[in-house]
Parts: C-alpha cells; sequence; structure tokens
C-alpha cells in the first residue's frame, strides 16, 4: 500500500503502472466491425424447404463417420430458423456488418442453374431483411464449402467445367440477391477447398490426391473466381455499386532460424500456403509464384511426370485472373514456424503438395495453445502477415474476414479475450505502418459446426447449448469486450465488464430476445 502510493508520487512512474496492459489505442475513422459465419456450420435444416444436399450432408452422414463427435451439421445453431435472434445478437453487438455464407444447394438444389430454389433465396432475403431493419450491412460469401453433391459427383473443383457453373450460380445471386448486397466474396479459402478437400483428408470430399487434385482445384478455383468477379463487373456493377473480393486464409510461417534456408523455407511455405492464390490474382505480374512454379516443375521432371503437376496458366488465364478483386479478404489465426532439413527426406508422400513444398512445419510449445491442434495465440504473425500483404501486392484494401479463438466452452473465455485484445492490437500495429485495413472480422458470431471436429471446438461469442432443442444463445464474456470495442472505436486492454454467469445465464433462458446488454 505504502509503496503503491509512494510510486504514484513519480508521475511516470505511476502512468506506467496504470498502463501495465499497454495503452488505449484508437481505431481509425471509418474502420467497421463485424463478426462471421458460414452456412453449413450454423444453418440446419440440411434437407428443408427443396434445399439439395452438399459434400458436406453427404461426409457427416457417412458411416463410419469421419467426424471427430460423430455429429452432423443436420440442425446445427439451426439458423435457418433462428435467423432473427441472431440479428438480434449483432444488434446487442453493435455490429457494423456480417459476414455469412450463401448455401450453394439451398439456391440450386441440383448445383446447376436450372432450377432455382425460392424458399432458399427468400432465407436469405428475409435475413437480410432483419439486419436492414437494424442497420447491419450484409457481407455475403457465395461459397463457404458446401459443394452441391450433384457436381461433386462430375469431380467438383477438379472440373473446369466448374467455372461456368460457379459463374451460372454467382449470375443468379447477383440478380435475386444483388440489390440488396454491396459486399461480396466469392470463395472462401481456395487453398483450404482444395489442399484440405482433393489434396488431403482434411474436409469433404476427402479426395486426398495430393501433388495431383489440389493444383487441378487451384486452376478452376481462380478462374471461377475471375469468372464470377469480371461477372459482376461488367454487368452489375453500375446499377448494383458493390464490391467483390475473395478471401485467402493467411497463416504466417516464420524462419526458424536466421540460416539461409530456414529464410527459404518459410517464404515457400507462405508462397504455397496462400501466395499460390493470392499472386494470381493480387500481384503485378499475376500467375502462380515463382516458388511454386519451380518447385512443383523440379520435382515433377524428377518424379518422371511428363509435364509438371501444376497446371499451366495461359497468358490468357494470367490475364483474366489478374486484378479481379476489389479488396483483399484475410481469414487469418495463427503462426508456425518453418525450416529445412535434408535429413529428412522421405518424411512427406511422393508425389505430394507437402514435399513439394519441402518445408517442416512446426508449432513453438510456448505460444498459447487454443483448442484446436493448429491454432496458437501469435499476434505478432498477424502483422507480419497484413505488411507483408501490402509489400508483396502493393497496399491493397484488407478486409480481415476471419480471426477468432477456440476454447472448449465455458461462458468466462478470458483466453478468447486475450487473443480478441492482442490481434486487435497486432492490426493496429500495421495500421499504423501504412496497411490499408478497412476493416475486422471475428470468428465467429456463435458456437457451430467445426467442420471434423463437429461440436468439440466454440468459436462463439455466443455460446450455442446444442441440447437444447431452440438452440439458446447467451453471450459470452468476450462478446461484452468486443462490444465495447465497437462502442468506443478504442481498444482499451483494461476494459473490464462486469460480467456476471449466473445473472446472464439466467436472463437469456427466460427470454430469447431479452436484450442483456
Ligand atoms: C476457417 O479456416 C474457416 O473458414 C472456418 O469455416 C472455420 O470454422 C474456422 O477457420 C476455424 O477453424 O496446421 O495442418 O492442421 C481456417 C483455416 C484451418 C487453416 C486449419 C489451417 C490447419 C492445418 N485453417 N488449418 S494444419
Amino acid at each position: 500500500m505504502y509503496t503503491r502510493t509512494l510510486l504514484c508520487l513519480l508521475p511516470l512512474i505511476c502512468l506506467n503502472g496504470v498502463l501495465s496492459k499497454g495503452r488505449v489505442r484508437k481505431f481509425p475513422p471509418n474502420f467497421l466491425f463485424g463478426a462471421s459465419t458460414a452456412a453449413y456450420q450454423i444453418e440446419g435444416g440440411w434437407n428443408e424447404d427443396g434445399k439439395g444436399q452438399s459434400i458436406w450432408d453427404v461426409a457427416t452422414h457417412q458411416r463410419p463417420t469421419p467426424i471427430k463427435d460423430g455429429s452432423t451439421g443436420d440442425i446445427a445453431a439451426d439458423s435457418y430458423h433462428m435467423y432473427k435472434r441472431d440479428v438480434a445478437m449483432m444488434a446487442e453487438l453493435g455490429l457494423d456488418f456480417y459476414r455469412f455464407s450463401i448455401s450453394w444447394p439451398r439456391i440450386l438444389p441440383n448445383g446447376f442453374a436450372d432450377k432455382v430454389n425460392q424458399a432458399g433465396v427468400d432465407y436469405y432475403l428475409n435475413l437480410i431483411e432483419e439486419m436492414e431493419k437494424r442497420n447491419i450491412t450484409p457481407f455475403a460469401t457465395m461459397y463457404h464449402w458446401d459443394l452441391p453433391q450433384n457436381l461433386q459427383k462430375l469431380g467438383g473443383w477438379t472440373n473446369p467445367h466448374i467455372i461456368d457453373w460457379f459463374a451460372d450460380y454467382a449470375k443468379i445471386l447477383f440478380d435475386r440477391i444483388g440489390p440488396k448486397v454491396k459486399l461480396w466474396i466469392t470463395i472462401n479459402e481456395p487453398k483450404q477447398i482444395c489442399y484440405e478437400g482433393y489434396g488431403s483428408d482434411a474436409k469433404a470430399p476427402f479426395l486426398n490426391a495430393t501433388g495431383i487434385a489440389e493444383y487441378l482445384c487451384a486452376k478452376n478455383v481462380l478462374l471461377a473466381h475471375a469468372k464470377a468477379y469480371r461477372l459482376y463487373n461488367e454487368h452489375y456493377k453500375k446499377i448494383q455499386n458493390g464490391s467483390v473480393g475473395i478471401s485467402i486464409s493467411c497463416t504466417w510461417y516464420e524462419a526458424a532460424s536466421d540460416s539461409n534456408d530456414d529464410f527459404h523455407a518459410a517464404e515457400d511455405a507462405r508462397m504455397f500456403d496462400w501466395g499460390q492464390f493470392a499472386h494470381p490474382i493480387f500481384s503485378k505480374a499475376g500467375d502462380f509464384p515463382e516458388q511454386v512454379r519451380r518447385n512443383v516443375a523440379s520435382k515433377s521432371a524428377e518424379q518422371g511426370f511428363p509435364r509438371s503437376r501444376l497446371p499451366k496458366l495461359s497468358t490468357k488465364d494470367v490475364a483474366t485472373i489478374k486484378g479481379t478483386s476489389d479488396f483483399f479478404g484475410v481469414n487469418t489465426y495463427t503462426t508456425k514456424l518453418a525450416y529445412r532439413d535434408a535429413s529428412l527426406d522421405g518424411m512427406y508422400a511422393v508425389p505430394s503438395y507437402m514435399d513439394d513444398m519441402s518445408a517442416v512445419l512446426v508449432k513453438d510449445p510456448t505460444w498459447p495453445q487454443s483448442q484446436s491442434s493448429w491454432l496458437q495465440e501469435v499476434p505478432w504473425g498477424f502483422t507480419k502477415v497484413l505488411k507483408e500483404i501490402k509489400k508483396l501486392y502493393n497496399n491493397p484494401p484488407v478486409y480481415v474476414t476471419e480471426n477468432g479463438w477456440s476454447s472448449d466452452g465455458g461462458l468466462l473465455d478470458d483466453d478468447r479475450i486475450s487473443y480478441l485484445r492482442h490481434y486487435l492490437g497486432a492490426l493496429l500495429d500495421a495500421y499504423s505502418e501504412g496497411c490499408d485495413i478497412r476493416g475486422y472480422t471475428a470468428w465467429s458470431l456463435m458456437d457451430n459446426f467445426e467442420w471434423k471436429s463437429g461440436y468439440t471446438e466454440k468459436f462463439g461469442l455466443y455460446e450455442v447449448d446444442f441440447s437444447s432443442p431452440d438452440r439458446t444463445r447467451t453471450p459470452r464474456k468476450s462478446a461484452f469486450v468486443y462490444k465495447e470495442v465497437i462502442r468506443s472505436r478504442k481498444m482499451d486492454p483494461n476494459y473490464e465488464p462486469n460480467y456476471v454467469v449466473e445473472t446472464v445465464e439466467h436472463g437469456t433462458k427466460d427470454d430469447d430476445d431479452n436484450d442483456v446488454f
């Protein structure tokens, strides 16, 4: 007591004390805050009102199940019925925008554009209308992984015809939903679609044809994105006046040592992970990054393939893809260390994407660990991702379209609060170094179906009670912290909400629409 009083007589030290967790920092004027979800992860209503089956409906119904807890997204958070509650939550948080995705097979049950399911279109129009009442801007993603099964039968993203199928789907969205949407994302995370879905078995359709399928997919995804972008630009932009972009998952890979080899391992890892998709769209030269073209070509030759397993982008393809994004949507969560180790030759299958990259990727055990094995809190890696995008791609406008933390549940989520504060601080660091960052999106508005992990990893600002028939939603402590950031347009690391778990639980259980804020 005595010591503290004494120290506070010295203004400088006293100030240091007050700022022990860092200083209050302001967000730039016009900076936007949002939260994100994806259709399959929250909607449920998997076979209602004419919806067709997606590759995730098929995957989760497979026996034996590929899903960790044997669960499905049949009901999920039931947002197909609970969307009014979802919008009330957005309003409680004070969100500027909400990023959601549209289910392709809900709009086009067979994947093709011959038959439009009006009930599916109406669901999204109703959601948007509800958001309009609360002044929340819709930020719509056309594709977040729930491919119509009918198209998967034909090879899905490995079939070049999907470029037209996707553009047909985009046209229907622009025609029917476009008048209400000013912010579009064509595709969420091409690398995860291609590598996790086709190159490995981490995501549906579990094709697991590495070294081949992810590269076929990459070319098709890029051309499909570009075709949708150009369609909007040529036929809709003048009337609808919106922006169209793409969301790319960008993990930071840091060299494990200052050796030259590790420097190149980290660079190759970044180029394989996100440069593969960012370069063709955002770089001045276009095309796949040199590191990716070179590595896959030389490995393919060594392995006796008559040509590179990475399909060529023709001069026309390069021109078609280049410049097709009004902003860079960055999904980013974590950082890994990368190194080279020749003695580990043979640790990866041949041929494979990982062998082509030839980097060893590891976690640092000292970094805080979330409930998801791959996700650790490394805020400086976030700053580095944003600065690298500025450097490589001439400082494009950036929306951080996903960022968040997983826990194993519970309402008192101080680990998520710490992550949120540190990542917002890291974002402001990048901003102060000149990065053109326009907005931030928390993943996720609420707990949801975390793909192969089922319901075992909770990312929500709101907890969802998956055992209750009405899927009761309750704000976690982090929701109040985020709400204060949005209200004040400041990040105050010392802000502590007055959060009492019992009261909150009681309040929302009694009345669904109870505004607990
Ligand atoms: C996002 O992807 C998705 O868009 C979203 O649907 C999802 O719910 C959210 O993240 C949370 O997972 O280190 O080899 O184990 C995040 C993309 C997924 C990329 C996990 C890295 C780990 C690969 N990340 N992945 S590995």
